[in-house]
């Protein structure tokens, strides 16, 4: 294919309540989008690196750095043919995943558009609808949290995930399981936690969780597999997770019993086709993370559970969760039964507002390839 140009741009997007974690609050979204003109045809991809380098070494200034300065270029002078192409293209640069899976995911909905498929059946995917379940961040107090949760459980979301940390655990726990005993419940800890905490990580075990997301450190596996030795819940690896090998790596050495996908943090669609793959030839459920994704990030995330291992409802929910508008048409919205419609129109499926998305814009680079003029 040849690329005519790449758009960088940040936009910034109030979220319409902090996201607190166990590193910290987010209340205004920086988020990179990159729009690639191909052709006539125009894909876009989002960078879901976060405003500081707390979830990841990614930043949204290193990956504005890193996309203009290296994969930008890298791109425009070898377009690939197929979006399973930019692993190698982009090889020379380490890391930079986010950065890099910008780039490759707006060349895979190029492609869609170009075949007449949806980015869903592109990428292999075998179902038409996904489950839904919400992330809920630290709040001020339980009753706070209590009425969140009804919420979310009424609106019809099939998992609830708490945002845990030492002093926000089994208390928050004991109080959600009495209120509600059967749902469908985990908690996510972002590395909040030490070896030494195994004891009182052990405690977990008492609320029926269906799984504890990174409670030790974000690029270990050999202290979750010991902790994992101890404890029932099952353990389920994010941060630790950045290729194909981490996840072979992981359980084989029983590290953890389930894996959480996110495009960004594996670098793109190639590999966390790549890591769907090696978790379902051995018995491991995936599921698909968020990182507080505008529309077209989750989008993406609603065709890559389309795969088939993406058996365990994922953090993708509806727009209006964080957006008092999105910068897609129409917005992702969630059934009464806690399901996303995937869709089968060529692409992503969702326009982009692009009026909006210029509205939003504070800062933007065009990127070309070198023209030689005579
Ligand atoms: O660990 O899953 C995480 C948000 C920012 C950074 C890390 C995480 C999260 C979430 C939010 O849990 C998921 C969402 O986008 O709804
Ligand atoms: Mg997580």
């Amino acid at each position: 294919m040849r690329i005519d140009e790449i758009v960088l741009r940040e936009v910034h997007m109030p979220l319409v309540r902090p996201f607190e974690t166990s590193f910290g609050v987010t209340r205004n979204r920086r988020v990179l989008l990159a729009e690639i003109k191909s052709e006539g045809l125009t894909g876009w991809g989002e960078c879901t690196a976060g405003e500081h380098p707390y979830f990841s070494a990614e930043s949204t200034d290193s990956a504005w750095t890193v996309i203009t300065q290296e994969l930008g270029p890298m791109l425009l002078a070898q377009p690939p043919e197929h979006g399973g192409k930019c692993p190698k293209i982009f090889g020379l640069v380490r890391g930079n995943r986010m950065a890099k899976a910008a780039l490759e995911n707006a060349i895979w909905d190029i492609e869609a558009q170009r075949e007449g498929v949806s980015l869903a059946h592109l990428l292999g995917g075998v179902r038409d609808t996904i489950a839904c379940g919400v992330s809920l961040g630290i709040q001020a107090s339980i009753p706070e949290l209590m009425a969140i949760v009804e919420k979310e459980l009424a609106a019809g979301y099939q998992r609830i995930k708490l945002k845990c940390k030492p002093g926000w655990d089994v208390e928050v726990f004991e109080k959600v399981r009495s209120r509600w005993p059967a749902i469908m419940l985990s908690c996510d800890a972002n590395s909040a936690y030490k070896l030494r905490d195994a004891d009182h990580l052990v405690s977990f075990d008492a609320f029926d969780l269906l799984m504890i997301e990174q409670p030790l450190w974000y690029d270990d596996f050999y202290y979750h597999s010991m902790l994992q030795k101890r404890l029932q819940t099952p353990i389920c690896l994010d941060e630790s997770i950045r290729n194909r090998r981490d996840v072979l790596a992981a359980i084989e050495m029983q590290s953890c019993k389930i894996i959480n996908v996110k495009l960004g943090r594996v670098g793109g669609f190639s590999e966390a086709i790549a890591v769907h793959n090696a978790a379902q030839e051995r018995g491991i459920p995936v599921w698909c993370g968020g990182m507080l994704e505008t529309g077209i990030g989750r989008s993406h995330n609603i065709a890559l559970s389309s795969l088939e291992n993406f058996t365990l409802p994922g953090d993708i929910s509806a727009s209006a969760r964080y957006w008092a508008q999105d910068i897609i048409e129409p917005e992702v919205t969630v059934s009464a039964a806690g399901e996303i419609r995937i869709p089968d129109t060529p692409g992503r499926g969702y326009e982009v507002r692009t009026d909006l998305v210029e509205r939003l814009t504070v800062r933007r680079e065009t990127i070309r390839a070198l023209e030689l003029v005579g």
